[in-house]
């Protein structure tokens, strides 16, 4: 210890370490959602990118629109932008998303109507050309991501019968869709680490309770199939206004990696409830909470990977999209940074989280 300075000032220092070099040092990787364009257009962003995490993925710039707006065009300089910021600091990217049945271009939803010979050749092609352009970089993609149908009394409950979620894939490939997918990712790169990526499975609630049951059936057939499949990414945007209880999400954790698969946290954040108390360290308590609940289930059942689906408030998803957002224009906190890019008692959560694992 330097001379002169007692721990207590020591512990008064703040703390330059990310949260990645915090998890790293407990054998836990964390990663957040990166935007590209906020890298270059944002000085105090690229700073907490810099800072926080020990691995990226993209929010929007592997997703098909980004990829693939026009068939046979593909973008892939927003990709590279993030591939090169993860190479200089040392942050591996993973993959979201190869096949989603959101921001997919028109065009693909028109190709995919067009019967499965098609399909399958649209969806070929597109794997031939992204996975070959990643191929040294991304070493785990989000082969499929968010297969299983809503159940009743979800925020969006599927009317379709059947677990799976009726999707253009779904309609033009039938149920083996998922399968196929992962089939023809392995075919082109036998290393890859194919994941499936689900939401709506980790709290105590009836809807998610039957996702987890239909998720686990659909992994179990893939399984028994001998379908190439490493691992399973919950999502986690986890809503205040839900219960959370460790014993469900323990025993469907268990029971996903009983069956040899890797369980990653792949876009961790907490919604506010609309009686969420106004004060904002209360606030910021009762999300630090629940992190630190979700966290010690999920690393408890060994779990090595978390990523947060972005840094900071100020650009999250919960502040832009309409359906989530809260009344009175007050703004999630769902993240580990406010919208200043200061850390959150939801930040502290995660460090105690990460060193108790
Ligand atoms: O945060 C993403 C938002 O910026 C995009 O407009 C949207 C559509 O591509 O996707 C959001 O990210 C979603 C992720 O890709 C899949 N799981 C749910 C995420 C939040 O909606």
């Amino acid at each position: 210890m330097a001379a002169g300075l007692t721990p207590g000032v020591l512990r008064a220092q703040p703390e330059a370490s990310g949260l990645g070099a915090i998890a790293r040092q407990h054998g836990v990787t964390f990663g957040a959602a990166v935007q590209d364009s906020l890298l270059q257009k944002d000085a105090d962003y690229a700073r907490a990118f810099a800072t926080e995490p020990a691995m990226l993925v993209p929010e929007w710039a592997a997703k098909w629109a980004a990829l693939q707006p026009e068939e046979g065009r593909f973008e892939t300089a927003a990709l590279d932008t993030i591939l090169r910021w993860g190479q200089a600091h040392a942050q591996p990217v993973r993959g979201h998303a190869l096949v989603w049945h959101n921001s997919l271009p028109d065009w693909v939803v028109a190709a995919l109507g067009e019967g499965r010979e098609r399909a399958l050749s649209v969806l070929g092609a597109h794997l031939d050309h992204v996975l070959a352009h990643t191929r040294t970089q991304i070493r785990d993609w989000d082969v499929v991501n968010e297969p299983i149908a809503n159940p009743p009394g979800s925020d969006e409950p599927q009317t379709a019968p059947g677990d799976l979620r009726d999707t253009p894939w779904l309609r033009a490939l039938g149920p083996g869709y998922v399968e196929t997918a992962l089939r023809m990712a392995r075919e082109r790169d036998p290393t890859l680490r194919l994941t499936l990526n689900e939401y709506g499975v980790a709290e105590d609630t009836p809807a998610a309770a039957e996702k987890r049951r239909r998720l686990l059936a659909l992994v179990r057939g893939l399984l028994s199939r001998n379908a190439p499949l490493d691992a399973v990414g919950i999502q986690a945007h986890l809503q205040l206004a839900n219960p959370f209880r460790p014993e469900p999400f323990a025993a469907f954790l268990g029971a996903l990696r009983e069956m040899g698969l890797a369980v990653l946290i792949t876009e961790l954040d907490i919604r506010e409830s609309w009686q969420a108390p106004q004060d904002l360290a209360a606030r910021d308590a009762l999300v630090a909470e629940r992190a630190s609940a979700f966290l010690a289930c999920a690393l408890g059942a060994g779990v090595r990977t978390v990523l947060t689906w972005g840094l900071t408030d100020k650009y999250s998803w919960l502040a832009t999209e309409p359906a989530v957002a809260l009344p009175g224009g007050r703004a999630h906190r769902g993240l580990p940074l406010d919208a200043a890019f200061r850390r959150k008692p939801m930040w502290d959560a995660m460090a105690r989280a990460f060193r108790g694992a």
